[in-house]
Parts: structure tokens; C-alpha cells; sequence
């Protein structure tokens, strides 16, 4: 049951007008709110910037007068804020909001793999540790990866790490030989493309639009794959009216709000009972917590400054390089 306003909490008090309570914490605190488009919906509304984890990371290497960022989205999106504005708080609603593909790549392993790959230069995709991203060169999201990786000669040495099917779209886009990391999104690999060719049986006017972190055969059963901006950007721009979304559930939210008009269908997934695109880390955040971070200025993102060192340079470099 949703709680709502005038409602008495657990704790015996009333429960706080949570929308107006965190528009004013955030006036009081100097605080910005960014959310990333796998946000729940009323966190997206509520956000001053929402976008993919490149438009954050570009946002905030910019924000001048915010001394609080309070960073909706998962926990390498807040440390990739912090490093970008050291002298900033950088407040995340809830610190074990993680990531599965982040996970899928532990920072020992990965040292170990790029050992046995020397003269490979190390590419990574931003949805990685600190650790991880402070043993690579030059970091990409989803929506540049492909710009990046073709600044490299056809033959250079590169390791891409660690969505191996995102690796492998990039390769097949860009006819570059990667060493792929085999990693994986819980969210991504779960879509069946047996239930999407039924579906698109029932909506044969429907577009398919797949992100890459989705496995290969969808990525060639799509219309577009792109990262959640370029299939926003699709849907609003396209004279079509149905499309069938493989990606994250909340991209769904901002699809449907920039067309009313248009019918947007999640993909399913393997397991029609699972939920499995939501990503349970990022739903980790809610309204409760959101305010609760505000008021108390907790959890905070800390990096060690070492570590942050290493990893702004690949940071910047992508930045650079976008
Ligand atoms: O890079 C991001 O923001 C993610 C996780 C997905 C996307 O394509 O925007």
C-alpha cells in the first residue's frame, strides 16, 4: 500500500508531504538532483537533469554552484560524479543500489586479464568499479562507445571490458577484433527473443528497439540498438506509433511522457514472472530514501583520493573524446 501524506509512519510519525519536503530540503541544501533514465518514475520527475550515465557524467564534470549532488542511479554513477567534482558532497539515496555488470567484473580478475593481454590498450565501459575503471585507458557508455572505439587503428590491440555483448556489438559495427571480458547485465540477458518474435507477431507495425547490452540475437532481430538517449531520441523523432523497448523498464517513463501518443511495449523476458527488467538496483532508490538522504546528507560517495586520480584520467579522456 502506498504511504501517503498525514499517514503515521512505523516509528509513530506522521509521514512527511515527501515531493515538497525534498523541493525544499534541496532549495535549503544548494542540492541537485540527478536521475538516470532506469530511475523509478517519480524520481525521474522530480529530478533538475535525468539522462543516460554519459549526459550525468557531462552534466557534472559542469555543475558550478551545486554543493550537494544527490546522485539517482547506481553506485559506480555516483562515484563517476564524485571523481569529476572532488569538492562536491555526492550523496547517493542508497549505497547498496550496485550493478550487476560492475559485479560481473571484480577488479583482481580484471587486473589479471589485462596482465595476460600485454601492448592491449583497456577500454572499459563506464558501468564498472573505481578499481576497474582506474586500470583502463579510456572509458565509453552505450551511447559512445562505438565513436570512441574508431578512434583506434583497425588493428590496434584493445580489451573491452566487461559487457561482452555490447563488446560484441561494437566489433560487428566498428570491424575491430576486441578481447571481450565476459560479463553480463542481469536486466540485458534476460529478454527472450522467442517471446519478441510472438510479440511482434501481435504488433507487426511495432518497432524493436534493443539496447546493446542485450544478447546478440536481438541486437539482429532489432530496428535500432542504441543506448536509452539514442532510442529516446528514435521514439520521439519517429513517424512510427508502436515500439517494442528492450531495455530497463524506467526508459519507458520518459518514452511515454515526450509521446503520448505512441504505444511503447517492454520486451519480455525469459521468465514472464520474474520482473527481471526492472534492475533491482537501480529501484533500490525511492521517494522515502531520496528525502532521507537529503535531510541527513547520507549515504555519501568517498573515494580514495589515489584511486580517484587514476581513475578521472580515463574519465576525462571519454569526455574528451564524446
Ligand atoms: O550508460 C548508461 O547510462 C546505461 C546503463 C544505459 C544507457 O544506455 O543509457
Amino acid at each position: 500500500m502506498a504511504v501517503e501524506k498525514g499517514d503515521i509512519n512505523a516509528a509513530g510519525n506522521p509521514v512527511p508531504d515527501l515531493k515538497n519536503e525534498i523541493l525544499r530540503l534541496k532549495k535549503e541544501k544548494g542540492a541537485v538532483i540527478m536521475a538516470h533514465y532506469y530511475q523509478p518514475a517519480e524520481i525521474q520527475d522530480i529530478a533538475d537533469y535525468i539522462g543516460d550515465s554519459l549526459a550525468l557524467a557531462q552534466i557534472a564534470a559542469k555543475l558550478q554552484n551545486a554543493e550537494i549532488i544527490v546522485l539517482c542511479g547506481v553506485h559506480f554513477m555516483g562515484e563517476t560524479a564524485k571523481v569529476l567534482c572532488p569538492g562536491k558532497k555526492v550523496l547517493i539515496p542508497d549505497l547498496n543500489a550496485g550493478c550487476s555488470l560492475a559485479d560481473s567484473c571484480p577488479v583482481d580478475s580484471f587486473a589479471s586479464f589485462v596482465a595476460a593481454h600485454p601492448g592491449h590498450t583497456v577500454i572499459s565501459y563506464v558501468n564498472t568499479s573505481i578499481g576497474v575503471k582506474a586500470l583502463t585507458d579510456v572509458l565509453v557508455t552505450s551511447g559512445n562507445a562505438r565513436k570512441i572505439v574508431e578512434t583506434f587503428p583497425k588493428d590496434a590491440k584493445l580489451i573491452f571490458g566487461p559487457d561482452r555483448n555490447l563488446g560484441n556489438y561494437i566489433n560487428s559495427v566498428t570491424g575491430r577484433n576486441m578481447v571481450l571480458w565476459n560479463g553480463a547485465c542481469h536486466v540485458h540477458e534476460e529478454f527472450s527473443a522467442e517471446k519478441i518474435a510472438e510479440l511482434k507477431k501481435e504488433h507487426p507495425e511495432a518497432k524493436l528497439l534493443v539496447h546493446p547490452e542485450c544478447k546478440r540475437p536481438l541486437q539482429i532481430m532489432a530496428d535500432v540498438v542504441g543506448s536509452t538517449a539514442v532510442l529516446l531520441k528514435y521514439a520521439i523523432e519517429s513517424d512510427d506509433k508502436e515500439f517494442i523497448v528492450a531495455t530497463e523498464s524506467g526508459i519507458l517513463h520518459q518514452m511515454q511522457k515526450s509521446c503520448p501518443d505512441k504505444t511503447f511495449i517492454p520486451a519480455p523476458p525469459n521468465d514472464s514472472t520474474c520482473g527481471c527488467n526492472d534492475c533491482r538496483y537501480m529501484k533500490l532508490n525511492t521517494m522515502e530514501k531520496l528525502y532521507e538522504c537529503l535531510r541527513t546528507e547520507q549515504p555519501e560517495i568517498i573515494i580514495d583520493a589515489e584511486i580517484a586520480e587514476k581513475a578521472r584520467k580515463p574519465i576525462e579522456r571519454m569526455l574528451e573524446l564524446s
